[in-house]
């Protein structure tokens, strides 16, 4: 369970006031010294991450931050850092002091109710001050249902306020966690069949397969289904050494033409970068974003959104091949910009389209974060595999073992060639 990828774990935020015992309120739920903690305000500056087995919620991350109250020459770089961390929480846990609430507090509380994040108010520091009643009853109005007590240096008590601190976690934890979506196991029934398709070339990592590749194995096999794995060019020779028809297969978007043209049309087929728009976003939002490339005239500017900066290959796939093959597709020139890593631009309302990456590496929240922020900016947002299967003419084929997707995705188009 230590190897669980971070994307999958619990983001569990700690936010509050400089001093108020963030870091050590980590260190006591981490059970070890993660963060540096000191009397001196502003001692967290940059964001620390801590991965734990938090049983029996699971696997989770704990982020601790900046206080939001920070006036040093550096707080203004700090306090954007923090703000950050909203987009990829999927709990916030504000720390305080009893008798001391206010602005920064508030300005939580208002942040996670706009973003639907749900709220664990931690009261710190119960050895030196412990909260009245009506502290107490102040912070319920605000709408916080779950409220606990601790002395983050009082180790004796540790397991009381760890066993609180789960039970708030329980009660609250966003309802993905308890029942994500499906990655593929319900393509595929007990017993069938998943074949995937996974080009062996020169971006493929030595001696092992990708992340979304091994969940999609470890998905069928947790529904008790079979799998096997080709590379392209043994795809058709596999399907015709079967029995009995696969359920489903699925391949690297890379080779959807090829696995398209060898799929016979009873067996349904999809791509592993459209199970993943389901599994970690809002894969109807991004069918209906799909349908805007048809809609992109001469100097379009699009945004590729890469959730990794890793190094860029000479035929990268979101720099190169995306590109051009939007570009050949339509025919036409775009302007094109490339964001790898946590960056993701500000001003969203420039762009015609955004492509995305499969986001494996990033959480559900924080993907639908950012297809939230495309979408108040008004500006479609697809996703790499989507995009790809569109502009090689098979995206109605990949789409169709989801239906609602592939519904959206028809309604968009038949509205945009009414406007046009
Ligand atoms: N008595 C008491 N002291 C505490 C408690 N929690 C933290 N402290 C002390 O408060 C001081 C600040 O703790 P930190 O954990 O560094 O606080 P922080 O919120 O991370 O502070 P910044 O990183 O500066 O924003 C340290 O001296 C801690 O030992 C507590 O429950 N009781
Ligand atoms: S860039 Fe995107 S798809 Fe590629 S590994 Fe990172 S998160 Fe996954
Ligand atoms: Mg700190």
């Amino acid at each position: 369970m230590e190897k669980t990828p971070k994307s999958l774990r619990l983001h569990i935020a700690i936010f509050g006031r400089t001093n108020v015992g963030k870091s050590s309120f980590l260190n006591m739920i981490a059970g070890q010294d993660a963060a540096i903690t000191s009397p001196v305000p502003g001692t967290t500056t940059d964001v620390v991450e801590k991965v734990m087995e938090l049983l029996p919620i699971g696997p989770v991350v704990l982020l601790d931050t900046a206080g939001l109250d920070d006036t040093s020459e550096l707080g203004a770089k700090r306090i954007q850092k923090t703000e950050k961390v909203f987009g990829r929480s999927d709990v916030i846990t504000i720390i305080c002091e009893a008798g001391i609430w206010g602005e920064e507090e508030n300005r939580i509380v208002n942040e996670s109710t706009a973003k639907n994040i749900p709220v664990v108010t931690v009261i710190n520091k119960i050895d030196l001050n412990k909260p009245s009643a009506d502290y107490i009853s102040n912070i319920r109005q605000h709408g916080i249902k779950h409220i606990i007590e601790v002395s983050s240096v009082n180790s004796a008590e540790r397991t009381c306020y760890l066993a609180a601190f789960k039970q708030a976690l329980i009660e609250c934890c966003p309802e993905d966690f308890i029942t994500p979506p499906p990655l593929a196991g319900d393509l595929v029934r007990p017993g069938g069949i998943a074949i995937l398709i996974v080009p062996i070339d020169l971006q493929a990592p030595k001696g092992r397969l990708i992340l979304p590749q091994v969940q999609t194995i470890r998905d069928a096999l947790d529904n008790d289904a079979s799998v096997i794995i080709v590379k392209e060019r043994e795809y058709a020779h596999m399907l015709g050494l079967l029995k009995e028809k696969p359920d489903i297969a699925i391949c690297d978007s890379q080779v959807v033409m090829k696995m398209v043209a060898d799929t016979p049309p009873d067996i349904p087929c999809t791509t592993f970068s459209i199970l993943f728009s389901r599994l970690k976003g809002d894969m109807i939002e991004m069918a209906r974003g799909a349908a805007a490339i048809e809609s992109l005239k001469p100097g379009s500017k699009i945004l590729i959104a890469e959730a990794c900066s890793h190094h860029a290959a000479e035929d990268d796939i979101g720099r190169v091949k995306i590109p051009r093959w939007i570009r050949q597709f339509l025919g036409t020139d775009l302007e094109i910009d490339v964001f790898a890593g946590r960056d993701y631009p500000d001003n969203l309302k420039q762009y015609s389209l955004i492509v995305h990456c499969g986001g494996c590496m990033l959480n559900r929240r924080e993907t639908l974060s950012r297809i939230e922020q495309a979408r108040q900016a008004g500006v479609p947002i697809t996703n790499y595999g989507m995009c790809i299967a569109y502009v090689q003419g098979v995206i109605n084929r990949v789409l169709s073992p989801f239906p609602a997707a592939l519904d959206a995705f028809e309604r968009t188009v038949k509205s945009k060639l009414r406007q046009e």
